[in-house]
């Protein structure tokens, strides 16, 4: 049953009971309605309370059933929240930990709503490119007013209960037990004449509140770019205010409706689902023992290994930082102490703050003193002679069970585990940079690493805040093993007669937050450099244009040499188109007698999106990825791939992998195209008419 249904001496108490978090999918519905049904049919009962077990009053509508029959079976939400707001006895939403959403909706249905401090108040839907489909742009600011309420509804924020005490949204805040007191309110108003007050029946007061939603309007559109939903919140709002609450509920159902079945919605649905999935490993059971981390060691106080101490600081958990110089050491805590005192002037963070978290970390020279640590962290120069070196020197120091993780973005994780004699407690966490700021944590998963130090890595990645994904060892990971493929892409397109401007504004205009070159030079063309010289030695069959190279020889690394791709100038980030780097390439063209043709900006998104998608269907293949939405989360979070589009797996799903298969042969005929063997997987699933998602 997803609904209790208890009474109390003259008060019916209907308890949500659909764990996790109280979803109000079909049968939490009806089982709402038939509470409140039986509760009017009962002479004895004077009051209601509607409440919600364990974790939350309610998340809200049930996501999983959008777009199922599910969703708009009935009792809908609205035909519940109907129930509830004409029940002749009154009800009292007894509202604790989480109301958002749906869950809050029904709140605001209620004639009456008693809240436990704490609870986090929200309208998230925005956050999942919809808007409040049940009422909640009508009622909310009927509830606290337009603005504050334009404001929860276009940002999907969630506001603690207490800072809405005095808003009118709440009848009481309840500093002692919940139940208790919701039970006595009840009792009180149950005594009370009827009608009992609607929110719907309030006033929206403000002095100028066309003027305020034109100003909001302004601002959500800018803001909002590729996301239809917040400018529709405002058009329901609107509709309301001027028309009257039983327009303005139309026009949000008709919002509701358009806006679910959008790409955007689906995309960050899409997310949602992807970010929770991918914190669970198919053979790691999520009641696995974690093993505890209360002291963390890094090596190495370059900028990734202060920024990957920041992470574990910012958490509360002590670091000691080890470098082999002290001058190394010294820079390094100077360069973490300099991005605290920037978040202070921004004020982002409490300048008591900076110096409680500096004292969190312990700097040392010495090996011998990371003998206490839970878990240590390397960051060191990316040679597995120099990771050899450190990881035989920890296996002598650390503590037995002390998990041994590698911040390496390219070598064998296996072959790192084997420098020591303990494998099962290595393994890889691949950190993105900045490493304080990127979302993203990749963790390798190396053959024989247990499975408690993957749940406990996992569970430590929440608690700093990352979005860690599993990948199993292979060149580059997930991340950028793919980002290769896309790479090599761009470089044949500069041959073949595109322009590193034309490129980067293709791809931007498709959404990523920068294009290969821009990235690329921000990032240091001599890294990609190495990373192609090695795979001659070791993939001479794999065929790369020679452009970025002879590029390289000339010295423009990029940004840090003042010119890459692109021209910089001094203090400025900008990239310059460079007639210079441009005439190269078209020389280079001529050199490789290779007939420049005009390439469309379709061909070129195409070109490198499918590049992805390819690599990563033989990612998913290999089980180097367990799902496809893991994947998505990597390019998410780590590599500026659009939101809007849900990550390059479900961007394939959306066009039909039936057409990215048709793309990726004809690509595969064409010159270069030996750079695209196509993934079996994705021929499969064409096949099947599937897609990686299902
Ligand atoms: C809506 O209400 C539309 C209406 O306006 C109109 C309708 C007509 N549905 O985050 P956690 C699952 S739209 C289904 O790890 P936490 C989640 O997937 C909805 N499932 O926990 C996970 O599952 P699993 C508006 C949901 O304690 C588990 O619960 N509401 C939903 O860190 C635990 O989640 C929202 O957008 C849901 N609504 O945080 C709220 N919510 O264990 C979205 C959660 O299998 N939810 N799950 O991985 C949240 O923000 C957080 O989950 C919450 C709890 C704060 C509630």
């Amino acid at each position: 049953m997803a609904v209790d249904y208890t009474t109390h001496d003259g008060v019916a108490v209907i308890t949500l009971n659909n764990p996790p978090v109280n979803g109000l999918g079909l049968s939490t519905r009806a089982g709402i309605v038939e509470g409140i049904e039986r509760a009017q049919n009962d002479p004895a009962i004077k009051a209601i309370v509607l409440t919600g077990a364990g974790k939350a009053f309610s998340g809200g509508a049930d996501i999983t059933e959008f777009n199922t029959p599910k969703a708009t079976q009935e009792p809908t939400l609205a035909t519940v929240i109907k129930t509830v707001e004409s029940s002749a006895k009154p009800v009292v939403a007894a509202i604790h930990s989480v109301a958002m959403g749906g869950g809050l909706e029904l709140a605001l249905g209620a004639h009456y709503r008693i809240a436990a401090p704490g609870a986090q108040i929200a309208l998230p839907e925005v956050k999942l490119g919809i808007l409040p489909g049940a009422g909640g742009t009508q009622r909310l600011p009927r509830a606290i007013g337009l603005e504050a309420a334009l404001n929860m509804i276009v940002s999907g924020a969630p506001v603690m209960s207490q800072q809405l005490a005095r808003s009118g949204l709440f009848d009481e805040l309840a500093e002692g037990d919940l139940a208790e007191a919701a039970l006595a309110f009840a009792r009180k108003v149950g005594a009370k004449e009827g009608p009992h007050p609607k929110v719907r029946e309030r006033k929206i007061e403000h002095p100028n509140a066309e003027g305020f939603i034109q100003f909001a309007r302004n601002s959500v559109a800018t803001l909002a770019k590729n996301f239809p939903a917040p400018l529709k919140c405002i058009d329901a709002v609107e509709a309301g205010v001027k028309n009257g609450f039983d327009k303005g509920l139309a026009v949000e159902r008709e919002c509701f409706v358009a806006l679910v079945q959008t790409p955007e919605s689906r995309a960050l649905r899409h997310a949602f689902f992807g970010e929770r999935a991918a914190s669970k490993i198919p053979d790691v059971p999520a009641d696995t023992p974690v093993r505890e981390i209360r002291q963390v060691a890094v090596i190495g106080a370059g900028t990734m290994g202060g920024g990957i101490a920041m992470n574990f600081i910012n958490a509360g958990i002590p670091v000691t930082l080890l470098e082999t110089k002290q001058e190394a050491l010294d820079r390094g805590l100077a360069t973490i102490r300099k991005n605290y005192e920037a978040s202070v002037k921004k004020g982002k963070l409490k300048p008591e703050a900076l110096e409680e978290r500096m004292a969190l970390i312990t700097p040392t020279l010495s090996y011998d003193d990371l003998k206490n640590a839970d878990l240590i962290v390397e960051a060191v120069f990316e040679e597995l002679g120099v990771k050899e070196q450190v990881f035989k020197r920890l296996d002598e120091v650390a503590k037995s069970g002390a998990i041994l993780a590698s911040n390496t973005s390219t070598l064998d994780v296996d072959k790192i585990a084997a420098f020591t004699r303990r494998p099962q407690d290595v393994v890889g966490m691949h950190f993105f940079s900045p490493a304080n700021v990127m979302k993203l944590l990749e963790v390798v998963r190396g053959k024989e690493t247990a499975k408690d130090v993957l749940a406990t890595v996992m569970k430590l990645a929440k608690k700093i805040k990352k979005t860690a994904v599993v990948s199993g060892v292979c060149d580059g990971f997930i991340g950028n093993r793919m980002i290769e493929q896309y790479i090599r892409q761009a470089l044949f397109m500069l041959e073949e007669g595109a322009l590193p401007a034309q490129v980067d504004r293709a791809i931007e205009k498709f959404g990523f937050a920068m294009g290969p070159f821009r990235m690329s030079d921000l990032a240091g063309n001599d890294i990609g450099w190495a990373i192609r010289k090695r795979r001659y030695q070791e993939h001479p069959e794999m065929h790369y244009s020679k452009i970025a190279d002879r590029l390289c020889e000339t010295g423009r690394f990029g940004q840090k040499t003042g010119g890459g791709w692109y021209d910089y100038k001094a203090g400025d980030r900008t990239a310059y188109p460079s007639k210079l780097v441009d005439e190269m390439i078209v020389a280079h063209s001529k050199e490789t007698n290779t007939q420049r043709r005009k390439i469309g900006d379709d061909e070129i998104v195409e070109r490198l999106v499918f590049a992805l998608v390819n690599e990563g269907a033989k990612i998913l293949e290999e089980g180097i990825a367990s799902k496809a939405s893991d994947i998505d989360m990597v390019y998410l979070t780590g590599y500026g791939f659009p939101l809007y589009r849900g990550g390059p797996m479900l961007y394939a799903d959306t066009v039909g992998l039936y057409n990215v298969e048709r793309a990726i042969r004809r690509y595969a005929s064409q010159p270069n195209g030996d750079a695209w063997q196509l993934a079996p997987r994705i021929a499969e699933l064409a096949a099947q008419g599937r897609g990686f998602n299902g």
